[in-house]
């Protein structure tokens, strides 16, 4: 069975472009493949985050990752923090990249974009996630399309070790969904939905109430012409409303404008609405459920160990390649 990996930072209320970029996938994946699913919390840190909040986003990521399906029977959950081999990796790994080909990143150059003072751990984040993904020797990775460059440099790492010090790592491949790689933000269509933009209303959040959902919808971003056709490009409002109405349902763009009735953009967005209401209903459902029960911490504890025996004779075996430690 071909492993999988893959992670999501717990920075804030997972949101429709988080579940149908990466985790929907999660779920698919876990039936014929040995999958990994982790919290990475050290990712996070790479701006500052409230003790607090950070602890409390933790538990919310490993609900969610329950409550939208994904089963810890079949994957294995838990938290980057908890194996030691993550950090240990990423520093062995900043010792073989290029301060040249981090600053190249885009989200580097976003999030660091204007500040007189950038923090190191924004500039080797890819890194630390290249060790995320190197230390369970995994074949593929499931992300949104915005992690496509974090991927390359990940294979470009694992290549160049092989390279200098014989086979190491397995180098792994990216996967990106069709529709839902890319969901964008329903006030602005020109940037991607996010957890840290400042308006709510941006996002639908995985977990908000469904007069929230409501509102969301209803006062998105489209356009003037009043016609609903897929054009991405000249019409991006109303084709990432058809885009997530695809998504959600399962359904193609093309079979869903076919069997509109439509007089406006009001009532594709009443519709989107229901199909949003009734897609959230059971995930919010499940994580009430699980949230605050001593099963979900059973499931992070035992995740880790499961995960450290995977890892740490990946670790063994990259120390060993280096010359590190002692050897008797
Ligand atoms: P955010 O911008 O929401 O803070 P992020 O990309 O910084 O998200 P994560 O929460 O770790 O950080 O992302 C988890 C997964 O969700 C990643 O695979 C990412 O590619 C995907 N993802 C994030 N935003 C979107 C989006 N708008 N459309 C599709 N996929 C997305
Ligand atoms: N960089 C990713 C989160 C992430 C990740 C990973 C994804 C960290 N480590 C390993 C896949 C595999 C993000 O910002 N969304």
């Amino acid at each position: 069975m071909k492993r999988v990996f893959s992670g999501v930072q717990p920075t804030g209320n997972l949101h429709l472009g988080n579940y149908l970029g990466a985790l929907k996938q999660f779920v698919e994946l876990q039936e014929d493949h040995e999958c990994i699913y982790c919290i990475v919390d050290e990712h996070a840190i790479t701006v500052p985050q409230d003790p607090e909040q950070l602890r409390k986003h933790i538990l919310d990521v490993a609900a969610l990752y329950m409550a939208i399906g994904i089963d810890p029977k079949k994957s294995i959950i838990f938290v980057q923090s908890q194996v030691p081999g993550h950090a240990e990796l990423g520093w062995i790994l900043c010792c073989n990249s290029y301060t040249g080909e981090l600053s190249r990143m885009t989200q580097f150059k976003a999030k660091s974009g204007g500040k007189e003072s950038v923090g190191t751990g924004l500039l080797t984040y890819p890194v630390l996630m290249a060790a995320d993904i190197l230390l369970y020797d995994t074949d593929i990775v499931p992300v949104g399309n915005d992690q496509k460059q974090h991927i390359e440099l990940t294979r470009d790492i694992a290549i160049r070790v092989n390279n200098k010090y014989g086979d190491t790592f397995v180098v792994p491949d990216g996967r990106f969904m069709k529709s839902g790689a890319r969901i964008m933000a329903l006030d602005d269509p020109e940037s991607k939905m996010s957890k840290s933009a400042e308006n709510e209303h941006s996002r639908i959040s995985l977990l908000d109430e469904d007069s929230k959902i409501k509102k969301s919808i209803m006062r998105a971003t489209t356009d003037s012409d009043g016609e609903i056709r897929f054009d991405p490009e000249n019409k991006p409002g109303v084709s990432n409303l058809l885009n997530i109405y695809s998504a959600l349902s399962g359904k193609t763009v093309d079979e869903i404008l076919a069997n509109q009735q439509w007089r406006g953009y009001g009532d594709l967005k009443k519709e989107l609405v229901a199909v949003t209401q009734e897609a959230m209903a059971p995930i919010k459902r499940n994580f009430e459920e699980i949230r605050y029960s001593e099963e979900l911490i059973r499931v992070l504890n035992d995740g880790a160990e499961r995960a450290n025996a995977i890892a740490e004779p990946v670790m063994a075996r990259v120390r060993d390649r280096f010359g590190m430690g002692i050897k008797l």
